[in-house]
């Protein structure tokens, strides 16, 4: 396959003005009709005699017409990627007649059908799969879309914008007809006809419009609409309020479909969401699925402006939407729920994936130089650390030069197809600063390490803080930059309060800040909030981590203080379980002493009860097995595995009275409400009961075992069930038992099932998983499942995954070329734990690089599995 390169890009030779569109709905064979009012592009100088290219692939194509005229086979050329031929003006209409077959749509991406419903998903290049077209986001048109199918199969017929016209048609069938006002992009195009059922609301604009709100789903799940319809009337509030964007239709649908390939998409007016994403009640979502579906509705809202309003001018702008929408999302969530937690939780996402990828054969900037297959790039980096990046902004800025740079970019850009650059030259020209080196952040790859060095000078009261900052080279990029930073610190004084709380700007190499007024020697608190996406290589004494641990008066480095204090003591353990032959025992041997302040310091902050419940669950969450390993090379996964696992068992033993009494006080007999504060209670229980059942004493897998059975809610019936999971105790398998029969029929919540099961650290997990595959309820057809089953193991179960004969490897490779054939976007998505292979031993690396060619060696391969394997095993 061949590579797509930034520095090419061209305008479009033609445009289109308008679509019309008129669909003959049928699961084997669609007819879709296509009249394209176009233009010749002036800025590329075409016009009558040019070539015209419209996208086209895995279609029939059954006629072109031009100007009315309709043209012989030898007028025009089509191959697998499109459709060719002489433009007949400046301005003419082509009309195309082509066929689809949305039943065999097993890739999910064009018009395909999910259970009984017909969908589409057009983002990135989907749109091709429908109909010919220029399909690059660049050209918008307006589009009227008129859908003809079985009025009893398909009672509810959408597309984007307002409705206009509807009726009845002979034969059983009926139509709709549906208008968008706003010029898109074909990627925010959508259509969903089935029989699905409807929850609807409505919310009054700031200037005092009615919009009508509407939730498709499956009949029998109106009941599980209530939270996603909340979120997005408090998305649309925040909007209005932060922002102060508006939405701009009376009409917002949201559909729910089981068979998606990512979270959910924003298609102008018509969001389509994997089921995942919007289905809740008590007792079948946990808190973090109230979370997710808070966050990912009020995501594909806020991108009606960031993305649909002003869109990407070409696919390596991806960031431009993604970065802002999901910092916009952050921040929601941040003022819905508590700001620290928030904090907490991005920074672990940033952490668990997007470091990694710039630290692997992966690595790509921001805005990306060249792909080869677009779906690719949907990344963490583009996404998480786009997000950064605009939040580094935010932190320059300020909240007013913030918002002044926002407001021009929207009022500058409505409407078009834009930059990063542009996005830069706005919050630029808004504020008139240079952002020239901040720049950089779009186009250097890797994750900056910084180091720093205090001075405190007690005759001049001064303290002085050198800061150095270094990035490692990544794959086409050998030689970096110092980038431009804000860093916030905080100094603290002997009581813990701040001395000084500042944020800095590092653009040097090195940079030396000097802080005045100082009136004793100084504990630093730095990098508060995250304020800058880095890794920190200094490493800071016990004592002043257990310090911060209890002081910070920034929430964020009160957790990460403890984090850093945990993985200094998990790598030094791990370390001496290497040299001790595997004694878990020996590992801490000669760490009593720091272990024992260290579980002291956990101590404090579990009955701290000035402290937030959710926050408190957080910190005493030890960092997870995949960040050790990324801080270990080679990462040995029995033995991180091992380590982390008993030093949870002694927290569990020597906190075992305040855990348990945390367990019982956090007991509650007022029904579910999934606001932030009762989750809180939740997870701080929940993190309790964990501990205690890590202690290995016995009692309190019976206590488990009681609190899956007495729960009157998810959240807590997980929390029961995740601890049962890992255990060889007779109450595991009744529960999964009771599980897979309460919820047998229901697929979002059957996979909760089938993770666990993939998770578990017990040692028939990958047989297990085996077997799982035959389950009736299991297919490979379907992305939720997969994920769920195969995509748990290797991201989720890293010590039997890595198994050392290999068995997890050969099993999953097994199933990534099985999938290829099936779903490529998703086959590729989860190749990535297999180029991990750097990180291991030379037997693991070569067990997972000969998986890698045999993926690689697969006749027919996929471009998207290609691109991901290959890069992976370079
Ligand atoms: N824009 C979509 C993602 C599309 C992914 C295509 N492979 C969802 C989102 O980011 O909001
Ligand atoms: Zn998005």
């Amino acid at each position: 396959p061949q590579e797509i390169r930034r520095e090419d890009y061209k305008e479009p030779g033609f445009i289109v003005e308008k679509v019309e569109l008129v669909f003959d709905l049928d699961r084997d064979v669609t007819n879709v009709k296509s009249r394209l009012f176009m233009a010749a592009n002036p800025v590329r100088g075409t016009g009558k005699g040019d070539e015209v290219f419209l996208h086209g692939e895995d279609m029939k194509l059954l006629s072109v017409t031009l100007n009315e005229a309709r043209l012989a086979s030898s007028d025009f050329t089509v191959d697998q990627e499109g459709l060719r031929f002489k433009a007949p003006g400046q301005n003419f209409i082509a009309e195309l007649e082509t066929q689809i077959s949305p039943a065999n749509n097993t890739r999910l991406e064009g018009l395909y059908v999910s259970q009984s419903a017909f969908c589409t998903q057009c983002e990135a290049e989907g749109f091709r799969r429908i109909t010919y077209f220029p399909d690059r986001p660049d050209v918008m048109a307006t589009y009227k879309v008129t859908i003809n199918a079985n009025k009893e199969s398909c009672p509810v017929l959408l597309s984007n914008g307002n409705l206009i016209d509807s009726g009845d048609l002979d034969g059983g069938r009926h139509f709709a007809v549906w208008e968008d006002p706003f010029p898109k992009p074909s990627y925010l195009f959508a259509l969903v006809a089935g029989d699905l059922a409807c929850v609807e609301d409505s919310f009054k604009t700031m200037s005092g419009r009615d919009v009508a709100l509407r939730i498709f789903v499956e009949h029998g799940n109106e009941d599980r609409c209530d939270y996603a319809m909340d979120s997005l009337k408090r998305s649309m509030k925040w909007d209005e309020d932060v922002y102060g964007l508006e939405y701009d239709l009376d009409l917002f649908n949201i559909v729910a479909v089981s068979d998606f390939n990512m979270g959910a998409m924003e298609n102008k007016s018509l969001n389509v969401f994997n089921a995942k994403f919007v289905l809740a009640r008590p007792d079948t979502a946990t808190d973090g699925d109230y979370e997710r579906i808070e966050s990912i509705v009020a995501h594909e809202y806020f991108h009606n402006w960031s993305g649909n309003r002003v869109t990407c001018r070409d696919w390596f702008q991806l960031s431009l939407k993604e970065g802002l929408t999901v910092f916009r999302d952050q921040e929601f969530s941040a003022d819905q729920r508590s700001r620290p937690v928030q904090r907490i939780k991005d920074v672990n996402a940033l952490r668990a994936a997007q470091f990694p990828e710039d630290a692997g054969p992966l690595a790509h900037p921001v805005r990306p130089d060249s792909y080869m297959e677009i779906n690719n790039f949907y990344t963490a980096t583009v996404y998480e650390k786009g997000a950064e990046l605009i939040r580094m902004m935010h932190t320059l800025l300020g909240p007013d030069g913030y918002r002044k740079g926002i407001d021009l970019y929207f009022d500058r850009h409505d409407g078009q197809a834009v930059t990063c650059d542009d996005f830069a030259k706005a919050m630029e020209d808004a504020n008139g600063i240079d952002f020239s080196q901040l720049k950089l952040w779009y186009s250097q790859a890797g994750t900056p390490k910084l180091s720093w060095q205090g001075e405190y000078d007690a005759d001049a009261k001064q303290y002085r803080l050198t800061i150095s900052q270094k990035t490692d080279p990544t794959p086409g990029q050998p030689d970096k930059k110092p980038l431009h930073m804000p860093i916030s610190i905080g100094l603290l004084g002997a009581d813990g309060s701040d001395l000084v709380a500042e944020t800095v700007e590092l653009s040097e190499a090195s940079q030396e800040f000097v802080f005045d007024g100082v009136t004793e020697a100084p504990v630093l608190s730095f990098n508060r909030g995250f304020s800058a996406p880095v890794n920190i290589t200094t490493d800071q004494p016990d004592d002043e981590l257990v310090f911060l641990m209890g002081n910070d008066s920034d929430a964020f480095n009160r957790w990460e203080a403890g984090q850093k204090y945990a993985t200094r003591l998990m790598l030094s353990a791990i370390a001496a379980y290497e040299a001790n032959g595997g004694d878990v025992d020996a590992a801490f041997a000669d760490e009593q002493a720091r272990v024992d302040a260290f579980i002291a310091a956990m101590r404090a902050t579990l009955t701290n009860d000035d402290l937030d419940k959710a926050f408190r669950a957080d910190a005493l969450v030890l960092p997870g097995e995949a960040f050790l390993s990324e801080q270990r090379k080679p990462a040995n996964p029995e033995a991180i595995y091992q380590v982390r696992t008993a030093l949870r068992k002694r927290i569990g033993q020597a906190l075992s009275d305040d855990f348990a009494n945390t367990y019982h006080q956090n007991a509650s007999n007022a029904a579910f409400t999934p606001d932030a504060t009762s989750a809180g209670q939740r997870a701080l229980r929940a993190t309790a009961l964990a501990y205690l059942v890590a202690s290995g004493a016995d009692e309190f897998a019976d206590v488990a075992v009681a609190q899956y059975g007495t729960a009157d809610n998810m959240t807590d019936q997980m929390a029961a069930l995740s601890v049962l999971n890992n255990l060889d105790h007779p109450g595991r398998e009744t529960a999964l038992a009771d599980f897979e029969e309460r919820f047998a029929n229901d697929a979002v919540v059957l996979d909760k099932w089938f993770s666990l099961q993939a998770m578990s650290s017990r040692d028939d997990t990958l047989a297990r998983i085996k077997d799982l595959m035959s389950h009736p309820a299991f297919t490979m057809r379907n992305p939720n499942k997969v994920r769920a089953l195969i995509g748990a193991f290797a991201m989720g179960n890293p010590r039997h995954f890595h198994a050392k004969d290999g068995s997890g490897y050969a099993f999953y490779a097994d199933r990534l070329i099985e999938l290829d054939d099936i779903n490529p976007q998703v086959a590729a998505r989860l190749c990535a734990p297999l180029g991990k292979w750097a990180k291991y031993d030379v037997d693991r690396a070569d067990k997972m690089k000969a998986e890698l060619n045999r993926i690689l060696a697969k006749p027919e391969i996929s471009r998207d599995l290609y691109e991901i394997a290959s890069k992976s095993v370079a």
